[in-house]
């Protein structure tokens, strides 16, 4: 008889457990996310400003707004660029941003502003369509660049800081997506970018912090001669597509010769 109670109450015990490890699973259980967000890693040298693309990609719903808020994740590397604008009794910090050639091109409204003017935050934001009804916002099942914003490099960084690395984490809690009918999407997935400050001077052939037309004639060796006279190969990429080569070359010496500026990495 007590072996009969025994294996009742085993059972019990079994059937219990199963039912927990059953239920946990059902809240544990991911659900698949609707739309993704990605903000770019990017890298820059000391004082220059770079462009940070926002990807994105929908599935079943389309994109008609957002608001996406990012913090850097510390002061003494990078900042947002701020003008301030006064409009009637509204102060507002507008930051630079790009929407030409994105998905968000054409929208009705795109805007960044840093919520507190100090460059340290940038809330991005978008609406397809303010209610004329005539700009369509970004179809289902699409993926691309949603807009591009910037980042300052700050000056006065030495090359021999070794955490070079500063983090833009997006505050997914108060960084929404909508569709078409103004519903919100959900889930959502999002992942952080960063900046990381690249050591030395773009450009900078022989690495003594200039540029000049020794670093033409050293680039011009190493590209149309062979030679390996570069400090750093990396270093004279000067638009940043991972390869040294005669368009370098070009930049370089518009840099040094014609005053024109280098382009953005
Ligand atoms: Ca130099
Ligand atoms: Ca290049």
């Amino acid at each position: 008889m007590g072996s009969f109670w025994q294996s009742v109450a085993r059972v019990i015990a079994v059937l219990l457990v199963c039912l927990v490890v059953v239920g946990g699973m059902t809240i544990a259980k991911a659900q698949t996310p609707n739309f993704y967000l990605t903000i770019d890693d990017v890298s820059g040298y000391v004082g220059e400003l770079v462009e940070i693309p926002v990807f994105m990609q929908t599935l079943a719903d389309s994109l008609d707004g957002f608001q996406i808020s990012l913090a850097l994740s510390r002061p003494d590397l990078v900042y947002f660029e701020v003008d301030t604008v006064v409009v009637g009794q509204e102060t507002m910090y507008v930051c630079q941003f790009d929407t030409v050639g994105t998905l968000a091109s054409g929208w009705e409204h795109v805007e960044a502003r840093s919520t507190l003017g100090q460059g340290l935050d940038l809330r991005l934001s978008g609406i397809s369509d303010v209610g004329s009804g005539t700009t369509p916002g970004i179809p289902s099942y699409s993926s691309g660049i949603l807009m591009k914003f910037y980042a300052r490099i700050l000056p006065d960084i030495l090359d021999t800081l070794t955490d070079r690395t500063v983090n833009l984490n997006v505050h997914v809690s108060t960084s929404y997506f909508s569709n078409e009918l103004g519903e919100l999407i959900e889930p959502v997935e999002i992942t952080s970018g960063s900046v990381t400050v690249l050591a030395g001077v773009r450009g900078d052939a022989n690495c003594d912090g200039v540029l000049n037309p020794i670093d033409v004639v050293l680039l011009v060796n190493y590209v149309y001669k062979g030679w390996d006279v570069l400090c750093s190969v990396e270093q004279c990429d000067i638009n940043c597509d991972s390869s040294t080569n005669p368009i370098d070359v070009v930049f370089l010496v518009n840099y040094v010769y014609k005053n024109w500026p280098l382009p953005p990495c």
